[in-house]
């Protein structure tokens, strides 16, 4: 079994899918977006998460290819939804390092949203920090000239990693994505509560809107609002949907 020559086979049978996990304001409970999040559906093995193939796509030939599929589907869902009625204000897609300095991303990513019609600030583009030390200038960059082209960038699992401030200064990024772990130590700690806080404050203070991933309870939603953060996502709104149940889920909204 040789997952690369799988991978043709999910190209070109189009086998990969996107899902949908909603983004909520906690100022007015509003949806201001999504995170698009890449499922394989595999012909033998069922529905696959990226923890079981990302890594070898990512090492694989099919890196780049990876980049026009996700942001051709992304631009053609948010068009299909917009024909629906449905109107979604941003998708967020995740990029790795070597996708966002690949040659050409900002052009090739404002060529598909025209080719569908999309408005790239409806976009943003989430990297992780980890991913981004090997070459920070060049990731700083690209996130400028994203920031130029009117994409928003977020920083992903923020906390999780290397988190380091100096980076944090020197990257042109829009959102602070504060990782899951935070979120679950809010629980049972009071310090948990002033690190989330600290982060929240610490984005205001560079200009950063903070999103809360992996909230789970109404707990964990309390506190984020008491620490000031702007958006959260996780189980407690929805889990990442199919592009169809997340239809439904914004009619419902
Ligand atoms: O969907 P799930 O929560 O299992 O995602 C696991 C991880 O895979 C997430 O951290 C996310 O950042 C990453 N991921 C999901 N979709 C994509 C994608 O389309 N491209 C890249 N590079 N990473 C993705
Ligand atoms: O980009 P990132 O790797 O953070 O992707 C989010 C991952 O976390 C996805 O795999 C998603 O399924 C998962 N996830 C999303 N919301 C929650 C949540 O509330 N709790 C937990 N445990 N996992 C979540
Ligand atoms: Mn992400
Ligand atoms: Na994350």
């Amino acid at each position: 079994l040789d997952l690369r020559i799988e991978l043709r086979e999910a190209f070109a049978g189009n086998q990969f899918e996107l899902h949908f996990q909603p983004q909520m304001a906690l100022s007015d409970a509003s949806i201001t977006g999504a995170e698009a999040l890449l499922r394989w559906r595999h012909p033998a093995r069922g529905l696959l998460s990226p923890a079981a193939f990302l890594d070898v796509l990512l090492e694989s030939a099919y890196e780049g290819l990876l980049v026009d599929w996700l942001v051709a589907a992304v631009c053609q869902q948010i068009d299909g939804w917009r024909r629906m009625g449905i109107r979604v204000p941003r998708i967020s897609l995740n990029l790795s390092a070597r996708q966002l300095t690949g040659a050409g991303l900002v052009d090739k990513i404002l060529r598909i949203a025209q080719e569908h019609g999309i408005d790239p600030a409806m976009l943003d583009v989430e990297v992780t920090e980890d991913s981004l030390v090997s070459d920070i200038e060049k990731a700083a960059a690209v996130l400028a000239a994203l920031n130029g082209a009117g994409i928003s960038t977020s920083l992903d699992d923020f906390g999780s990693g290397y988190s380091s401030l100096g980076y944090l200064v020197r990257l042109p990024i829009d959102t602070l994505k504060i990782d899951r772990s935070f979120v679950l130590a809010l629980l049972d700690s009071a310090k948990a509560a002033a690190v989330i806080q600290g982060v929240v404050a610490l984005a205001r203070s560079l200009g950063m809107r903070t999103v809360a991933e992996g909230v789970e309870t109404e707990g964990q939603l309390a506190e984020l609002k008491a620490a000031g953060c702007d958006v959260i996502q996780g189980y407690f709104i929805s889990r990442p949907l199919e592009a169809t149940a997340f239809a439904a889920f914004m009619q419902r909204m």
